[in-house]
């Protein structure tokens, strides 16, 4: 190489070097957290006044202002998620956390959203359920090219719709959403008056398949998934939904799971005020307690929280309120497995029978470290009240109602101190005792299958 040659190469390096200097430092700073809790409103200092939202066991992401564009920066990649108090679990997400940060703009914003790829594979991202220029959507192959390991991508467009939305890899989905990637994105009207509420609150219903004792999600599972959750959290580790008595609550949902969930309020009824499609109008609206929410579903719904106490949030299939051990095992009642469990414990570290008087018994049982779990697994139903047990797990919150609560206060204000002679009670009977029969051991000789527990089959 000539002198004169290698000149050149070093001019145009230092230029190229530039460039990229320069290019990096257009870039906005991403914002990472690894926290799981409930994290205080983010009130906007710049651009256009909105009502912020809470997002459950999550956070919003900061943005910067640039020539009148919000830009965002979300990093894609590997996170540890604490599922509930005594269980961690790897995930892909965004930012630090599975889910990803919630987005909120306003409607006419334009917004710059920069995506890097810090995953071992490409991925993209798609804005669902937003209007935007079609090379915008971010579906790998069709309307972009794939963001490779170590890229960042440029998305820009206006938000030109107030609604609930959603965003997700459209990029080995399969994989990618059952590792947790996905956010909330929420376009505030442009008038703060318009649907106003007092507490608006935003969580997606997401699942995993994580065998107990083990610390990664199955990828491929289509149905069989043993950890049902709000924002990647099971109860007890879901943060409950507070608010003072008389408030207007919003409560919005989407759905990145693989079923229907049917989400049931106890105690008020509410109304589907927005759906995937924007805000329902009022005369096609209607009263209920359940409302089901589809496979890529969002739903918005809103009630006046006027009556006071603790008040369960749930998903209403069954099998979606507990947690991950298992489900594939007879029915148990009436025999007795006095020793057996102990002993077959030990065999099989996974086992789990079911008691001889329901599940319920169960939960004891493990709670006195009579029949220990798995490392890092949750027990099937946990979750403790002031009366007791409240064998649950999974998609359970409450909804707590108080008749005092600051205004921007989302901390959790404990149990509820009932009115006197407000709660059901024992009295007393003169009835006999029901007498129950053991049903007998089985005989020595009999085979013995353990069932090794660790999906919901079929549903
Ligand atoms: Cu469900």
């Amino acid at each position: 190489m000539d002198r004169r040659h290698f000149l050149q190469m070093g001019v145009a390096g230092v230029v190229a070097t530039t460039v990229n200097k320069v290019a990096l430092a257009a870039i906005p700073d991403a914002v990472t957290t690894d926290n799981a809790m409930t994290a205080p409103l983010l009130m906007p200092n710049t651009g256009r006044p909105y009502r912020p939202v809470a997002t459950l066991n999550g956070w919003s992401l900061p943005w910067r202002m640039k020539n009148n564009i919000k830009e965002f920066h979300l990093i894609a990649e590997p996170v540890k998620r604490e599922i509930a108090p005594g269980m961690v679990a790897n995930l892909w997400g965004y930012n630090g956390q599975s889910p990803g940060p919630t987005i909120e703009v306003v409607e006419g914003d334009m917004v710059r959203i920069y995506v890097t790829n810090k995953l071992p594979e490409h991925t993209s991202i798609h804005w669902h359920g937003q209007r935007l220029p079609n090379g915008m959507d971010g579906v790998s192959g069709l309307t972009q090219a794939s963001i490779k390991p170590g890229q960042t991508y440029m998305y820009e467009f206006e938000a030109r719709r107030a609604g609930t939305f959603m965003y997700h890899p459209h990029a080995d989905e399969m994989t990618q959403m059952a590792m947790g990637m996905m956010g909330s994105w929420i376009t505030h009207p442009k008038d703060p008056k318009f649907m106003a509420v007092d507490r608006d609150y935003v969580f997606l219903l997401n699942a995993y398949d994580i065998e107990p004792g083990s610390y990664l999600p199955k990828t491929n599972t289509m149905l069989n998934f043993n950890l049902w959750t709000f924002n990647s959290r099971v109860f007890p580790g879901i943060s409950p939904i507070v608010a003072k008595q008389g408030e207007k609550l919003r409560v919005r949902v989407g759905n990145l799971t693989m079923t229907n969930h049917p989400i049931h309020l106890h105690g008020h009824e509410f109304e589907v005020t927005g759906t995937d499609g924007g805000w329902v109008p009022k005369t096609a609206r209607w009263p209920e307690v359940t409302t089901d929410i589809a496979v890529g579903q969002m739903r918005a719904v809103e009630f006046i929280a006027n009556e006071l106490g603790d008040w369960a949030f749930h998903c209403h299939k069954s099998h979606h309120t507990m947690n991950a051990m298992g489900h594939d095992f007879p029915n148990m009642i009436g025999v007795s497995q006095k020793g057996l469990a102990n002993t077959f414990s030990k065999l099989v570290p996974d086992y789990m029978p079911m008691g001889k008087t329901g599940m319920s018994e169960m939960t004891e049982m493990s709670e006195m470290m009579d029949m220990p779990l798995p490392e890092n697994t949750l027990p099937m139903m946990m979750g403790k009240g002031q009366f007791g047990n409240l064998e649950m797990g999974g998609m359970f919150t409450t909804l707590k109602v108080r008749k005092e609560l600051a205004k921007n206060d989302f901390k959790d204000p404990g149990d509820y101190q009932h009115p006197k002679n407000s709660v059901a009670k024992q009295v007393a009977n003169d009835l006999p005792p029901v007498e129950r029969v053991d049903a007998p051991m089985p005989e020595s000789g009999i085979e013995i299958n353990v069932r090794k527990p660790m999906d919901h089959m079929n549903h």
